[in-house]
């Protein structure tokens, strides 16, 4: 398992004289046996950094927080899928997940191993080849943004997770997170999550760790020749997960007990997410 670790890149690498001024910090670390991809590195790299420090910006998040990232190539995925690595249950017993835990708080519940894991396709589909885009600047009308991309996975690992089956609702082995926590169905069978900040947000069927309005987690399209931001919504619905808006304070929030959850989603179509859990346990 060939891990390169590349050099972590400090996202916020402040020469503060301030005491407690430590660099916040996305690291990235490819598995790529044999270097196969190392083209994309520097691209993947930066865009990595980038979406994981929006993130970091958007909700306060402690001077300790490193997420970890490992980018993956995949010759088996259409378009991209993700994962948490490490999740913890919280003191009302549902399954947080540890790089947000890390974001608010700078506890990293699994040591060195990364934080999150995205990979890319590089088979049949070339998306990572053909279809991504990386760059600063507007998005080619033909490309989707690689960052964007990487945005919307980062989305996943903190927070836009469950373990429900997505046709059933269910979570197969009584496992819930924190999102889960949130979500219900109606009379139609149509699921939304619920929150005092986001209010009612309808989800997307068969694919409900995303919504159906516009937005960077939305589950109905992901357009191509399109920047995405951290929006409104995800702010309010990050809020009911817990977390807090950047600039409002707050303090830290943790929970013992670490349980290991995994995610994956795949994102089929082009201009459309569909996504697809690839392993037993949680799903985007
Ligand atoms: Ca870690
Ligand atoms: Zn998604």
């Amino acid at each position: 398992m060939a891990t390169r670790i590349l050099s972590p890149l400090a996202i916020a690498a402040f020469l503060c004289v301030s005491p407690v001024a430590q660099a916040q910090s996305v690291t990235v670390a490819f598995d790529d046996p044999g270097g196969t991809y190392s083209s994309y590195y520097d691209a993947i790299s930066s865009a990595t950094v980038a979406a994981g420090r929006q993130w970091l910006d958007t909700f306060e998040s402690v001077a300790t927080a490193s997420i970890d990232v490992l980018i993956g190539f995949d010759l088996n995925i259409q378009t991209a899928s993700g994962r948490n690595i490490a999740g913890l249950l919280s003191p009302s017993g549902f399954m947080d997940s540890g790089a947000g835990i890390e974001l608010r708080t700078g506890t990293d519940i699994n040591g060195d191993v990364p934080d999150a894991q995205f990979n890319f396709g590089v088979g049949a589909s070339r998306y990572l080849q053909d279809e991504l885009w990386f760059g600063t600047g507007d998005v080619p009308l033909a490309k989707t943004d690689g960052q964007s991309v990487l945005l919307h996975e980062f989305g996943h690992a903190f927070g836009f997770n469950g373990f429900r089956d997505y046709s059933t609702g269910i979570s197969p082995f009584g496992d819930l997170s924190v999102f889960d926590s949130h979500m219900s169905a109606d009379a139609l069978g149509q699921w939304f999550f619920t929150g005092d900040t986001a209010g009612a947000v309808a989800l997307t069927a068969g694919n409900f760790y995303h919504y159906n309005a516009l937005g960077l987690m939305n589950g109905v399209s992901f357009d191509r020749g399109t920047q995405y931001a951290i929006g409104a919504l995800d702010r309010a619905i990050f809020t009911d997960l817990g977390f807090i808006l950047a600039g409002t304070g707050g303090g830290d929030a943790v929970a013992p007990i670490p349980e290991p959850e995994t995610y994956a989603l795949l994102m089929a179509g082009l201009g459309v997410v569909g996504f697809v859990a690839r392993r037993r346990g949680e799903r985007s």
